[in-house]
């Protein structure tokens, strides 16, 4: 892994923090590229308010010199503004822990198996690390991996399939530039391709709102321009679509990672494998049913990974123990998404575009980024 990264910090703590290393020099990156990227995880319609308190301005500490990677490792910072009103038992020296004292874990959440991992009788500093807010921090350090993706000619985007099982329509099988104009066009709020959608999942949305229910939902993520090779078929720890996988189940509830339409696949009695064909002197396929990994290793076709989400379940109403007494007891009420798909599907593409990068960095080991260019034009692609 060429690029390594480790984030930090609670949901309402005082910030998140993360640091990136192994990125080359010359990589350019813009204040605004973070300000639209960490907006459009914040924009989804079904977030809660929480994310209208936060504005996840991003405070860059180190390897960004007047608009470039310099190669030295990044380092950035989110301020919580919602760290204020839980300060008297979030702050690290807080007197008063005791008034933010958790004692009946939320079943869904990491609640009970974390203080049991980790020996304490508190679910609050489970939650508060658990929160899908850290995913914020990812999406942040994904900037400049995703502006040398950028800078290479590789593009993605990311969208919302399904949310509480209403499907929207979308076509695999056009060019990704087309669904892409198609997601830019209808906006941040459910971030898809499909218009006539919108009205049924607003509605979902409002209607579950009313009723503190959380909704399930599939995304997908599509990156293109990609040269092939990169990953391994040598080891099982080199094979991407396990390590991209891995990655994606790693985003808070996402319970199931489908490379391109596998579950569909796996119901077929046909053959999947895509045919080879010459167009002129280059090699590519007539088809795309393996989603652009083969062997685990990028075969030069579109990638395309699926997740599915379960409903959050901060409101679920499921029975509990108060851990103090053993006696049954509800979780308390606990503001929620009613849905987060689309910020799971950034996240999802963030994390993605992290681990393109570093493949693509450990394939041409150069260190700045006019370099990897040259080198870049000399993979071949299928
Ligand atoms: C989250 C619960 C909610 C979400 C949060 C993730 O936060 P709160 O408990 O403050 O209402 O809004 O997501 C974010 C704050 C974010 O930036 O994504 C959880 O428990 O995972």
């Amino acid at each position: 892994m060429k690029l390594r990264y480790l984030t930090a910090g609670e949901s309402h703590g005082p910030a998140l923090c993360g640091i990136i290393e192994g990125l080359p020099a010359g990589i350019r990156v813009e204040q605004s590229d973070f300000v639209s990227l960490l907006r459009r995880r914040r924009a989804g319609y079904g977030r809660g308010a929480r994310s209208r308190i936060e504005n996840d301005e991003i405070e860059v500490l180190s390897g960004i010199i007047g608009g470039l990677t310099t190669g030295s490792p990044v380092a950035l910072t989110i301020r919580n503004r919602d760290f204020e009103k839980h300060a008297a038992y979030m702050h690290p020296f807080a007197a008063d822990v005791e008034t933010g004292r958790i004692d009946v874990p939320l079943p869904g959440h990491a609640d009970l198996a974390g203080i049991t991992r980790y020996g304490l009788n508190d679910c609050r500093p489970i939650r508060e690390r658990a929160s899908a807010r850290e995913t914020a921090m990812r999406v942040a350090l994904s900037v400049p991996p995703r502006n040398l993706l950028k800078q290479l000619g590789i593009r993605s985007i990311c969208f919302v399939e399904s949310l509480g099982g209403i499907k929207a329509a979308i076509d695999y099988t056009v060019a990704p530039e087309a669904i892409t104009a198609a997601v830019e066009h209808n906006g941040e709020e459910f971030l898809t391709p499909d218009s006539a959608i919108i009205k049924s999942w607003r509605e979902l949305t409002d209607s579950c709102a009313a009723e503190n229910r959380s909704v399930g939902g599939t995304a997908a993520v599509i990156f293109w321009g990609l040269p092939a090779g990169l990953g391994s078929h040598v080891h099982y720890d080199r094979r991407l679509d396990g390590i991209l996988a891995g990655l994606v189940m790693s985003i808070p509830a996402v319970r199931g990672v489908e490379i391109g339409m596998a579950l569909e696949l796996a119901q077929s009695t046909s053959l999947a494998a895509d045919p080879i064909v010459a167009v002129g002197s280059q090699i590519s396929r007539a088809s795309n049913h393996a989603a652009g990994l083969e062997g685990g290793m990028t075969n030069g076709q579109p990638l395309i990974i699926r997740f599915h989400m379960k409903p959050l379940p901060a409101n679920a109403g499921v029975d509990s123990v108060d851990l103090k007494t053993s006696q049954a007891a509800r979780p308390a009420f606990y503001r929620s998404d009613v849905h987060a798909v689309a910020a799971a599907a950034v996240a999802a593409e963030s994390v993605i575009a992290i681990q393109l990068a570093s493949e693509i960095l450990s394939l041409c080991g150069c260190e700045n980024v006019s370099e990897l260019e040259k080198s870049i034009k000399t993979l071949v692609s299928a």
